[in-house]
């Protein structure tokens, strides 16, 4: 297609047509629900996540309303434990980091010119996992089943069955479920960020808000799993009594908070950053001028993840660590403040070099920040470690905690709303509403939250029910409680100005005269999202490449068609975006939202112990998961070519590391292998703080077993090596057999991982080093079982006719997964089966 083709206007709409069709979203009162486009799912996304920050906030209401005088009986004290606990929990995973997520999946495609993100189903099923995942853990509060151990649930008041009663399941079994689709979108936003660019965006082209997406989505992927071997141990001990967290068996409440704050402190950062990456998207907006500084901001970005990793032990200072790590996480804690203060430094020279326009958005911007500085500062307090004896669980941390998410989350986040608003619905909000909502707030934070540093001094401690007269903190609490309601009514503010949104006319595109490729949409936007995909060359396109929005809506670049009537994006290479590969997306389908209520069903139905009805449910799982990889992935195209305009051919297919599916393969083991190792560290942690371990009363599982499996599963590994070198040679036959011979060794493996502890009768009840060997061995032959049932896969799709040594995507994905596998294996069965021997 040359340029002067797309000068045809009946060409023009010609396209227009096939590209409607193609994209138009299912109708109707069910069907809808199946839809997987980005806009619709990202904003089912967002608004659940809203829903759900509505929600904990009334438990907070309650709970201000119960402290607002001394000795107040409103809720009772076990009511009041299962409102902090929820509040905190619901804020932190159905709100803070879903939001980022939810908005995400609708901004992404948009900062990149992609039509969509590269698996629109996983989005679709990471919604729904978090739907139902966050009606069951909230709903609990009516049936007063409500976690109450607190947000970060300590063992072993949370362990201990008979001082925690459902509520604690609810929150393990819970939450891990949306972790695991919190993982998912994670990987999704990963790949969408690596490979769906348009051609010519190079990384440092990038806009802020995609690197910003890639930093926090890596940090979800190395944050949570560690939680979610956290999560693991901890229902072992609630369901089957395996004693990890009990010191009388030998096992330690520490390792809980070292896996819950391995997790809990970047987690402050993964709700933070976010805030940061907008603000580095209006800044340059209101100021009219491109971000100062782009490239520290990128480092500064990436060095907060990094040392973020590094803080978790400053929430354990008070738990009588060695001095070394007092000393150790002490500095780290101050040293993060200085990538922080390089980000906040280039947005402000930003705004002085250029000419401001001061506008709502803007204010909520730079109001959020100076409240998020506060939090900042009695942070730095917080992490001098004698300090902290003194603050750690009063008041003065609730302060801290909520000045920091106010104004590194919150408030940003409606600051956010105000820009993007017009860009999802083509109207703006208003603009006073949002003024004086905007101060209403504010006052009204600070007048709930600075009091409480002082009401924290005077010795009030945190999760307390009530206090009593004497103490003199009524006046101080009052406070807090008016301020509390005052927030309360800003934000109904913002939610009228929302709810009357829909009576206002249409604006007109790009009303804030923007630069970057999101303000492309029209304020009708075709479900197609955009008219063709465009070279890059700059970071601010709109503002500096000539005719550039006309060429996009002519179809003057990319892709300007859909021929095949098939829903299609631009695949690229990671660094410098060259296109090389057209894929087909996921249309509306079902199997989303049914793999989600499968799934959630497991989770749920073990939370009520009913075993067999939840490994039903598994199965149902695993079958779902192959119906929809059988049918929807690694398609063999019509032809192995086309053109996508400028004279451009590329492939419609493909396979290993240039593909979309390898990286989400690859991504996805590596939160898998974090999950491992923060099991293996209990391992480790449970070698350093016994005195002998393995402990002699105590049988291993021998060395003869671990080695076995260990030496099966490496040759399930090589033969599956083998098996995709020789099948991309051509010789199917030879390359079948060489799969079921791994596929036979793979299985034999998961028994043979199994036989040592088995023979051995190693009791896991009875103490904690069976119990972590036991772990260690099921893991691993859990996911040699699913490494087989990989196997089993593409010999089916070999033999079916769906993979050939052309179309060879699901060998070598498998082939990854072995990879990881053999890791997985190694470590294990040398930990369990070698280590006793030098230890
Ligand atoms: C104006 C809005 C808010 C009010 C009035 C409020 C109020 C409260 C109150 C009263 C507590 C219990 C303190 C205690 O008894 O120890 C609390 C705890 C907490 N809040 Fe908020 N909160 C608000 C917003 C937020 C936001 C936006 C987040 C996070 C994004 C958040 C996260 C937490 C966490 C993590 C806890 C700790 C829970 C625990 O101790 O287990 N809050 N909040
Ligand atoms: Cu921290």
């Amino acid at each position: 297609m040359s340029l002067h083709a797309q000068d045809d206007p009946d060409l023009r709409r010609a396209q227009e047509e096939r590209l409607r069709a193609v994209w138009k979203p299912p109708e109707g009162l069910f069907l809808r629900w199946t839809d997987t486009n980005n806009n619709r799912v990202g904003v089912w996304y967002t608004l659940t996540a809203f829903g759900f920050m509505l929600f904990a906030g009334v438990l907070a209401l309650i709970m201000r309303t119960q402290l607002a005088v001394p000795d107040n009986d409103l809720v009772s004290a076990n009511t009041f434990n299962q409102l902090f606990t929820l509040h905190g929990s619901m804020m932190m995973f159905l709100f803070a980091v879903p939001m980022f997520e939810a908005v995400s999946i609708i901004l992404l495609p948009q900062l990149l010119a992609a039509r969509d993100l590269p698996f629109p189903r996983l989005s679709a099923f990471g919604y729904w996992s978090f739907l139902i995942g966050g009606v069951f853990v909230s709903g609990s509060i009516f049936f007063n089943a409500a976690p109450d151990g607190g947000w970060f649930m300590y063992p072993p008041l949370t362990t201990r069955t008979d001082l925690s009663g459902l509520g604690a399941d609810i929150w393990m079994l819970g939450l891990s479920f949306i972790e695991v689709s919190s993982v998912a979108a994670a990987v999704e936003l990963i790949v969408g960020v690596l490979k769906c660019r348009p051609p010519g965006m190079r990384l440092n082209l990038m806009p802020l808000y995609a690197w910003y997406i890639l930093v926090v989505a890596v940090m979800i992927l190395f944050a949570f799993p560690p939680l979610i071997a956290g999560d693991v141990l901890f229902e072992m001990e609630r369901l089957l009594g395996w004693p990890f967290f009990d010191a009388a068996r030998g096992g330690d409440p520490l390792l809980w908070q070292h896996l819950f704050w391995i997790f809990g402190h970047p987690e402050v950062y993964i709700v933070f950053l976010p805030s940061i990456a907008l603000f580095a998207m209006l800044i340059p907006t209101f100021a009219q001028r491109h971000l100062l500084g782009y490239p520290w901001i990128v480092l500064a970005a990436v060095g907060t993840a990094f040392l973020s990793f590094g803080l978790w032990v400053h929430h354990m200072f008070a738990t009588g660590l060695p001095k070394i790590s007092l000393a150790f996480f002490s500095a780290a804690s101050e040293a993060v403040a200085i990538p922080t203060g390089i980000q906040i430094f280039a947005f402000i020279a930003t705004l002085w070099a250029g000419k401001v326009k001061w506008s709502t958005p803007l204010l909520y911007a730079s109001g959020s920040l100076a409240i998020f500085v506060v939090g900042g500062l009695t942070g730095v307090m917080v992490a001098v470690a004698p300090f902290d004896w003194q603050a750690h669980d009063t008041y003065f941390v609730v302060a801290h905690l909520h000045y920091v998410l106010i104004g590194g989350t919150l408030l940003p986040l409606f600051g956010g709303l105000y820009y993007y608003w017009p860009l999802i619905t083509g109207k703006k909000l208003s603009d006073r509403m949002g003024r004086i909502a905007f101060w209403i707030m504010f006052v009204g934070a600070n007048l709930a939250f600075f009091p409480m540093h002082l009401s924290g001094l005077e010795g009030m401690p945190r999760r307390v029910f009530t206090y009593p007269a004497e103490l003199g903190i009524g006046g101080l609490n009052l406070a807090s409680t008016i301020g509390a309601y005052l927030f309360a009514a800003g934000v109904a503010i913002v939610c009228l100005d929302l709810a009357l949104s829909p009576t206002r006319p249409k604006g007109k595109r790009n009303p804030w005269n923007a630069g970057t490729l999101e303000w492309l949409a029209l304020p009708d936007d075709e479900d197609w999202g955009i008219r063709s995909v465009p070279l890059i060359e700059s970071r601010y396109p709109i503002w500096d490449q000539k005719d550039f929005v006309k060429k996009v809506d002519e179809g003057r670049f990319f892709l300007p068609d859909a021929e095949e009537g098939r829903r299609e994006t631009i695949i690229t290479t990671v660094l410098d975006a060259r296109p090389i590969a057209v894929i087909r997306l996921g249309t509306p389908s079902w199997k989303p939202m049914l793999t989600a209520i499968v799934l959630g069903a497991v989770f749920i139905l073990t939370t009520y112990h009913l075993y067999m009805a939840a490994l039903f449910a598994a199965f149902a799982t695993l079958a779902m998961v192959l119906w929809w990889l059988w049918t929807g992935t690694a398609e063999i195209p019509e032809k192995p070519c086309k053109p996508i305009g400028h004279g451009l051919e590329v492939p419609l297919y493909l396979s290993g590391p240039s593909s979309s599916g390898w990286w989400a393969m690859f991504i996805t083991m590596m939160a898998d292998a974090t999950a491992f190792s923060g099991l293996v560290f209990g391992y480790y942690f449970f070698w350093t703080i016994h005195a002998e371990f393995p402990p002699p009363a105590f049988p291993g599982p021998g060395m003869v077993w671990p080695m076995v499996a260990l030496a099966l599963t490496l040759v399930g590994w090589a033969g599956t090596i083998a098996t995709r070198e020789v099948h991309a040679r051509g010789k199917v036959t030879l390359a079948r057999t060489l799969l079921v011979a791994s596929l036979l060794a793979t299985f034999a493996s998961l028994f043979a991982g199994l036989a040592g502890p088995w023979q051995y009768a190693m009791n896991p009840e009875a103490h904690v080093y069976p119990a972590i060997v036991w772990t260690l061995a099921i893991w691993t032959a859990v996911h040699a079982g699913i490494g087989a049932i990989m196997q089993g896969y593409a010999l089916a799709r070999s033999l079916a006719g769906r993979m050939t040594p052309t179309y060879d995507a699901d060998i070598r994905n498998i082939t990854v997964y072995q990879h990881f596998l053999a890791l997985t294996a190694l470590v294990a069965y040398a930990t369990i089966g070698l280590f006793p021997a030098v230890a």
